[in-house]
């Protein structure tokens, strides 16, 4: 469908970072599958309660709805319920704004059974807020601007229906986030470092996955904004012969509507378990700090405190000269690298291998003769610096996480002569 996009800021307003909203709004209406055709940038003196834009511009956006023949406009602000039928009325096209629209997106794109769940939770939400929830101003404005229905009692049956299907979304939801709770439990007794991919939608994570893992083609990575909407987790192997779980997972976006991030929550919450965050950047996007602040915010949303995080700067071959000609404050420490072609990656497992073994102490610990599934456990969940044989076994020093030490070395004595 041919889609018409329009932002609209106040004059007084800062102005700048609307042109790169909009650019983001066509990328956004091309994933949900839409024909966007033109933008239009708007700035007004004040917003208008009734159509968010005074009616000149109303007049001139009609005009270009029928030049065009545009089946739907959408707006990068919120709109109001009633600002949006009124709208769809003068311009007789579909109206949506961006939260609708990265909602709808989320809806299509969910793949496993929980993130279908949440994107439906999302969008009950969205609507719930939508039905009169803001007051009676709002009701009132239903009732006779929109002309729909006869007011409140419809309202309030409504909003009731959509608390019911909520409240039985977030159960089915809170069983599975249940379930998994208990996966890892069961994971958490082979004591692995967990580490999380996040970043700005687009920026390189299921690529960088992919290529850590050294299968191209494993996770769905695109040059689509959320290609990926559910996790997924894999080992890596880290130089010194220890592994770690990396989970790549939704990305993030200015303006993330706030019912999607609290319907995520089940997910996003796994991030707060991590020991360790790679926060992956694009440096071919001339956004990345407005990228990088964006994913900080969300990441401060969902409770994300007190975990290391590096700042992986990807696409770094798809620069000039990445350190000089994109944003990357030293404070960052920021680590260049490119999953493409893998440069960089050696120095990024190095350090992040650097990170989780500060977490970690050192050990000795001699396993008994014949013990060869526990010595390959530790070779895997461990960082094994030397083996020396002698006739009571082998006696390993390694670097390893407390628990998964105390795990170790009890499995050791039960199983000494
Ligand atoms: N030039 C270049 N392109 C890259 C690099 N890494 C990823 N890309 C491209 O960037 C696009 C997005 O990559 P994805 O791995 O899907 O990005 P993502 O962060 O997982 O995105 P979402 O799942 O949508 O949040 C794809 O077209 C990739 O081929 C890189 O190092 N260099
Ligand atoms: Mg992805």
């Amino acid at each position: 469908m041919k889609t018409i996009l329009v932002s609209a800021e106040l004059k007084r307003g800062k102005g700048a970072p609307s042109e790169s909203s909009l650019e983001e709004l066509w990328r956004l209406a091309e994933t949900a599958g839409l024909e966007p055709v033109e933008k239009m940038r708007v700035r007004l003196q004040e917003w208008n309660p009734a159509t968010l834009i005074g009616s000149g511009k109303v007049e001139d956006l009609k005009a270009l709805v029928k030049e065009t023949g545009a089946g739907a406009v959408i707006f990068d602000e919120e709109l109001l319920p009633a600002q949006q039928r009124n709208l769809e009325r003068e311009l007789g096209a579909a109206i949506a704004d961006r939260t609708r629209l990265i909602i709808d997106i989320f809806a299509m794109r969910a793949r496993t059974r929980e993130g279908k769940l949440q994107a439906k939770l999302a969008r009950f939400s969205y609507q719930l807020s939508r039905v009169g929830g803001k007051g009676a101003g709002l009701d009132q404005q239903r009732g006779m601007i929109g002309g729909r229905g006869s007011g409140e009692r419809k309202i309030e049956y409504d909003r009731r229906t959509l608390r019911v299907k909520i409240t039985e979304l977030e159960r089915e939801i809170e069983s599975i986030k249940k379930e998994r709770s208990t996966q890892r439990g069961r994971r958490d007794s082979i004591p692995m470092p967990q580490v999380s991919i996040v970043g700005y939608t687009n920026a390189g994570k299921s690529t960088l996955l992919n290529y850590l893992t050294g299968n191209r083609h494993g996770i769905y990575a695109d040059d689509k904004l959320f290609a990926t909407l559910d996790p997924s987790t894999k080992r890596v192997r880290l130089p010194a012969g220890g592994t770690a779980l990396f989970t790549d997972t939704v990305g993030f976006i200015q303006k993330l509507p706030h019912d999607l991030v609290a319907a995520f929550r089940a997910t996003l919450e796994e991030i707060r378990y991590s020991d360790l965050i790679l926060h992956v950047h694009d440096v071919s996007s001339p956004e990345t700090r407005m990228q990088h602040e964006a994913v900080k915010a969300t990441l401060d949303e969902i409770g994300v405190h007190d975990i290391p995080v590096i700042n992986v700067f990807n696409k770094a071959d798809a620069v000039a000269d990445p350190a000089i000609s994109t944003w990357a404050p030293e404070r960052l420490r920021p680590v260049f690298v490119s999953a493409l072609t893998g440069s960089g990656i050696d120095a990024l497992l190095a350090s992040a291998e650097r990170a989780l073994s500060l977490r970690w102490g050192e050990y000795k610990l001699t396993v008994p003769p014949g013990s060869k599934d526990l010595v390959k456990e530790i070779y895997a969940s461990c960082l094994v610096k030397k083996a020396a044989y002698g006739p009571a076994g082998v006696t390993l020093h390694f670097k390893a996480t407390p628990e998964n030490f105390a795990r170790m070395a009890k499995k050791a004595g039960d199983q000494a002569p």
